[in-house]
């Protein structure tokens, strides 16, 4: 059985809106569930630890007697990372040494440090970076609860210098995720608490009697989470709202075909709605990538899932040349862009837009979701125009630093009290004015 993939040629000249009409993605802003969402944030905001244990033990089915018993204490995560095969244990605590190094990088290399200057007359300016003080991390429970995203979101927050990591899953029915728990332990996140949905964030940006106030909200939820984040959006900080995976691979005809098919199988994967497109100037090298697709594709325990998306949101492009594509690639901006080519560097030069860039044909998408060191938390739904992946400096602020000289009270009064008079305010003038005359 072949699958109704769509193939495009860039010669088209319907090929704009065709490709238009791939991309073209509206993240549901279902009213009904932003109303519930909205209930449910006045509800705990109002009662705090009393609504939390009302909808955790109605929407997860559990019968706990308090919030403080919703608690996992450090004995059951130390518990849940001894209890994981040994080779499992192994990958898990490299990947998070990994990831910790490049994030360590990171701080290093983005002005975590701050900067002062002294101008001649002995002013001194400056910026300082401070840490946040306490971030709450969300993990989704059941389907896409992934213990790789924990290290992903815990590790930058530890690197960066936060105090306090609060973690919430839910755990429908009672059922914990140990390989969840264990990358908690590795990570370092301070305290978890098994709720979720909008009752969790509401919990986390309000505080309440057992659950701690956070200063930020990071990580991926379903729809209700979403809307429940957006919401509490300048109560406290959040990070993206993360749409379905996208991967984008520009091939120059070169790469085993198998092994591009399993490349837009990965994150296909992961939703219905998730993104797979394939660009490559040969012809005949996509046919042999759709090939493989369908001969691949019945092996593939998920096969349902990267059907569906494959079809309704899936393409196989035919550009004109690795230049187009590049092009292309910019107008898309992906969350991961594959270039599966010779001298990737020469092509990735010409990249602007995309979240994260994989180079050269060893180097699959997979291996940056898991353990390569970059962040995984990235711009979905070409937000990659204006954004970057989660990082040392989500979890960091700045505050500006002025240290005015008595020489320079004089110099900077004169033109801040000529502004101030500009804009009608007295005392603005005044109190700069005190300073030198
Ligand atoms: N590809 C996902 C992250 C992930 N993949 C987690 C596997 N596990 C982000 O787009
Ligand atoms: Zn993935």
């Amino acid at each position: 059985m072949m699958i109704a993939i769509r193939k495009l040629d860039s010669a088209a000249p319907s090929f704009k809106a065709q490709l238009d009409a791939v991309l073209a993605f509206e993240a549901s802003e279902d009213e009904a569930i932003d109303r519930a969402a909205a209930g449910i944030l006045a509800d705990v905001k109002a009662r705090g630890d009393a609504a939390v244990l009302d909808y955790t033990n109605r929407f997860d089915k559990l019968d706990a007697a308090s919030v403080a018993g919703l608690e996992i204490g450090k004995q059951e995560l130390q518990a849940a990372l001894s209890g994981l095969a040994p080779a499992r244990r192994d990958a898990l605590q490299t990947a998070a040494d990994r990831v910790r190094a490049y994030h360590e990088r990171q701080k290093r290399e983005c002005g975590s440090d701050g900067f002062t200057y002294t101008e001649a007359d002995g002013t001194v300016l400056g910026q300082k970076v401070t840490p946040l003080d306490r971030v709450g991390i969300y993990v989704p429970g059941g389907k896409a609860a992934y213990p790789s995203s924990v290290l992903m979101n815990a590790i930058p927050a530890k690197v960066a210098g936060v105090q306090e990591i609060i973690m919430v899953v839910p755990t429908p029915a009672g059922v914990k995720n140990e390989l969840v728990l264990a990358a908690a332990a590795i990570a370092g996140v301070d305290r978890v608490f098994t709720i979720g949905g909008a009752q969790a964030v509401g919990a986390l940006a309000h505080g309440t009697a057992t659950i701690p106030q956070v200063d930020k909200i990071v990580g991926p939820g379903n729809a209700y989470v979403a809307a429940a984040k957006r919401r509490v959006f300048g109560i406290v900080g959040i990070d993206m709202i993360a749409g379905p995976s996208e991967i984008l691979v520009i091939c120059d005809g070169s790469t085993d075909p198998d092994w591009v098919a399993m490349d837009l199988f990965s994150q296909a994967e992961h939703d219905e709605l998730a993104q797979s497109i394939l660009l490559c100037p040969d012809a005949g090298y996509i046919a042999r990538v759709e090939e493989s697709i369908n001969r691949q594709l019945p092996g593939m325990p998920r096969k349902e899932v990267i059907q569906t998306s494959l079809v309704n949101r899936g393409a196989l492009v035919k550009v004109r040349d690795m230049e187009e594509a590049c092009d292309i690639a910019n107008a898309i901006a992906a969350e991961h862009l594959e270039i599966s080519a010779d001298n990737p560097q020469r092509w990735a030069d010409r990249i602007r837009h995309a979240g994260a860039i994989f180079l050269g044909r060893f180097t699959s998408e997979s291996l940056g979701d898991y353990c390569a060191g970059p962040n995984h938390v990235l711009p979905t739904s070409r937000t990659a125009r204006f954004s970057s992946p989660l990082g040392v400096y989500d979890f960091q602020k700045r505050s500006s630093l002025i240290h005015v000289s008595e020489a320079g009270a004089r110099t900077l009064g004169r033109i801040a009290a000529e502004l101030a008079y500009g804009e009608g305010l007295q005392a603005h003038a005044g109190s700069a004015e005190y300073r030198f005359k």
